[in-house]
């Protein structure tokens, strides 16, 4: 717990996102082609509006990294806005004469909370902050984490498993291999991996676009190669599905975060639901993963699988019913260029910001302060 840290700061038409990530080991091998790597994943996914054709997120390692490897010291990173350009005067850091402020709340943003709690008001000042770009930050930080956990043979993927009413029927078994998965997540306009679900995803997106609406959905990110025992069942802050939940829960627009298969644990009685053991060339293997990998609170070596659900986006272009925060009149509310879906980026999020909390895991029980002392601790004492 809080073995690595980390801070973004950014407004989403402002000048650049920063981070800085501390915690990270000394000798991690890593470069800005990874990183960006990560970025341009996070970039695509059918649905994205007009923003994502401006953008083309690059990092700039400002610190923390020395002759291709980390060097225990807080990584520091930079990631340019280049729609900054047409939002110059609007993001003025010096006062400037605003033309216009926006004061007609989104029903489902932070807009009208945002103001009441700041005392703003323009709602410009929440929307900015509270925006998706943000993630791009933690994505470009927590891919670092990524990288440690890939360097112990730990991968992760991700794939949508519904947009809106349509749902994948594609599940895990666990036995194929994450990187393939991932591949053909990547290959997928919407990160499915049921081709003709991937079809009616996209009509459900085009159907949304032309209508000025949005659609939400959901999707799986899973973990293998985990070793027992990351986190704990002795007290409440290190069971690792809550820390898992508290970071994945803070990406924009989520609803809900689940662990292993809730159909079956909601309908099923408890003898059809836990995973019962078998003996297997000397190892304790599992008949099936119902609990996702996670039992006590802590990794049980099978693969980590959890679903989150995100909601449907809230700025839209033809929009809904709201109040002027000056004049109190019913009036629409406010219209800013969206995205229709953004459900494909927001597993990409997930896989990485859960690296974060995985990375974290694995210094807590294994420990090191350079890469070499962690590799050779978790190669004697982890169990699998
Ligand atoms: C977002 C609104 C859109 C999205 C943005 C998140 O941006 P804009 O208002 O500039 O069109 O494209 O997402 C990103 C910029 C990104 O990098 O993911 C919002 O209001 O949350």
């Amino acid at each position: 717990m809080n073995n690595i840290r980390f801070l973004t700061a950014g407004e989403s038409h402002g000048k650049a996102l920063t981070g800085i990530i501390e915690g990270i080991p000394a000798g991690l091998v890593i470069d800005v082609d990874y990183i960006n790597r990560q970025l341009a994943r996070r970039q695509k996914g059918y649905g994205r509006g007009g923003r994502m054709k401006i953008e083309i997120d690059q990092v700039q390692i400002l610190s923390g990294i020395r002759n291709g490897k980390t060097i225990g010291s807080p990584i520091a990173l930079m990631i340019k806005n280049l729609d900054w350009e047409n939002w110059k005067d609007v993001m003025s850091v010096e006062s400037s004469k605003q033309s216009s402020k926006v004061t007609l709340p989104r029903p489902g943003h932070a807009d009208l909370a945002g103001v009441n709690k700041y005392d703003f008001e323009d709602i410009r000042d929440v929307i900015e902050r509270s925006s998706a770009r943000e993630t791009t930050m933690r994505v470009a930080l927590s891919s670092i984490c990524r990288k440690l956990l890939e360097d112990l043979d730990i991968s992760l993927c991700s794939h949508v498993t519904a947009i809106q009413n349509v749902n994948s029927s594609f599940s895990f078994e666990g036995s194929r291999n994450l990187e393939d998965l991932n591949r053909d997540a990547d290959n997928s306009p919407v990160r499915c991996l049921d081709q003709s679900a991937e079809k009616y995803m996209i009509k459900a997106i085009d159907k949304a676009r032309a209508n000025g609406d949005s659609v939400g959905g959901q999707f799986e990110v899973v973990a293998a190669g985990l070793p027992y025992g990351l986190g704990s069942y002795v007290h409440w802050d290190r069971k690792l599905h809550a820390q898992i939940s508290s970071v994945l829960m803070s990406i924009n627009a989520m609803k809900s975060i689940e662990f292993g298969n809730i159909d079956t644990i909601r309908k099923q009685t408890g003898s059809n639901v836990h995973d019962q053991m078998k003996s297997k060339d000397g190892k304790i293997k599992r008949m099936s993963n119902n609990s996702g990998g996670l039992e006590g609170g802590m990794t049980n070596s099978e693969p980590l699988i959890l679903r989150m659900t995100m909601k449907p986006l809230s700025s839209l272009v033809k929009p809904l019913a709201s109040v002027d925060i000056d004049s109190k009149e019913e009036k629409k509310a406010h219209k800013e260029r969206t995205d229709s879906c953004a459900v494909p980026a927001a597993s990409i999020i997930a896989e990485n910001t859960l690296s974060f909390v995985l990375a974290d895991a694995v210094l807590d029980k294994f420990g090191g302060d350079s890469m070499k002392q962690l590799t050779s601790h978790y190669k004697l004492t982890a169990k699998f």
